[in-house]
């Protein structure tokens, strides 16, 4: 062995790891122990790296994990995959328009950042194409959450995003087209990623990896396709009811200490909403979230 140093993984696939390590980026591959069990290394860990006389490169250990983002097929409990690791937050991403803003699915993107116990921003993007975003915003910044406008055209939010974003390690996610490509390459100078891509037909089930890209000068981002299709993220229906915490600190008010909030009578957290403490539009998809994870953890049904 000629040396020996600490790495973070930015990208891997098919055994081989592109690990930044020191400054610079080596691709590396599995020392023999940690080949076996598939969830060994993944992007955003840290490993040690050794390099050898021929100039190869190993992984010789990987380290404890801070926090980790985790995918589950919906109604399975194993199935269970380590999508990442150490990530600081969670940035969801939507449009102000074009694509119609959609909060519900929105609430879905943040409540898989939510379930895994991460920190969730909520970015708002094309903020050009509206005269006043501050409603869309409204029901996530009541609810506790951050919430940044940008548009990339007239970089608009962009300094004040990449403030929040630097030193840390982030995953980016939300639908497509919403310009979390365009924001990262507006952010990041020389990133180059390929933006205004429609999905491709078929695409619906290929899992693309994530990958890291280093931000600032101590942050990582992902553009995360692999989080795409938020529709295969299984969430438990404790995880819902953790996933909207604006609702659950009205939840201990209700009668029923199971309720669901779903119509039954005295619900503290339906009259926080008729009272527009929450909004009803989160409400309205924690409901729908419950059903599908209560539907899912009963499929003989
Ligand atoms: N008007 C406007 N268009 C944007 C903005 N950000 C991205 N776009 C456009 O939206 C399209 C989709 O962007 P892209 O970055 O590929 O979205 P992604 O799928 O979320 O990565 C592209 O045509 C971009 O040029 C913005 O802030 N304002
Ligand atoms: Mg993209
Ligand atoms: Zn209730």
């Amino acid at each position: 062995m000629v040396s020996e140093g600490r790495g973070v993984v930015l990208a891997g696939t098919g055994g081989r790891y592109r690990v930044l390590a020191e400054d610079r980026e080596v691709m590396a591959t599995l020392r023999g122990r940690l080949k076996l069990g598939r969830d060994h290394v993944v992007v955003g860990d840290t490993v040690t790296v050794a390099q050898h006389s021929d100039e190869s490169w190993t992984i010789e250990h990987a380290h404890p994990r801070r926090t980790v983002l985790r995918r589950r097929q919906p109604g399975r409990t194993h199935g269970e995959r380590i999508v990442a690791a150490n990530v600081d937050d969670v940035v969801v991403v939507g449009a102000a328009a074009r694509p119609p803003w959609d909060p519900h699915l929105m609430d879905r993107f943040i409540a898989v950042g939510e379930a895994n116990g991460l920190p969730v921003i909520l970015v708002i993007n094309k903020r050009d194409l509206v005269d006043d975003p501050e409603p869309l915003a409204a029901p996530y910044r009541k609810a506790g959450y951050q919430v940044e406008l940008t548009s990339v055209p007239d970089r608009r939010g962009l300094e004040q995003l990449a403030a929040v974003l630097e030193g840390r390690v982030s995953f980016l996610t939300g639908p497509t087209g919403v310009g979390k490509s365009s924001l990262l390459n507006a952010l990041q100078p020389g990133l180059k990623l390929r933006t205004g891509e429609v999905g491709r037909r078929g695409g619906r089930h290929t899992t693309v990896a994530a990958e890291l890209h280093r931000f600032g000068s101590h942050g990582l981002i992902a553009d995360t396709p692999g989080l795409r299709d938020i529709g295969l993220w299984g969430l438990e229906p404790a995880e819902v009811a953790r996933a909207f915490p604006e609702l659950a600190r009205f939840a201990a008010g209700c009668r029923f200490y199971n309720c669901r909030h779903a119509g039954e009578p005295s619900c503290a957290v339906v009259e926080a909403a008729d009272r527009d403490d929450i909004s009803w539009s989160r409400l309205i998809s924690y409901r729908t979230l419950l059903e599908e994870a209560r539907a899912a953890a009963r499929p003989w049904e």
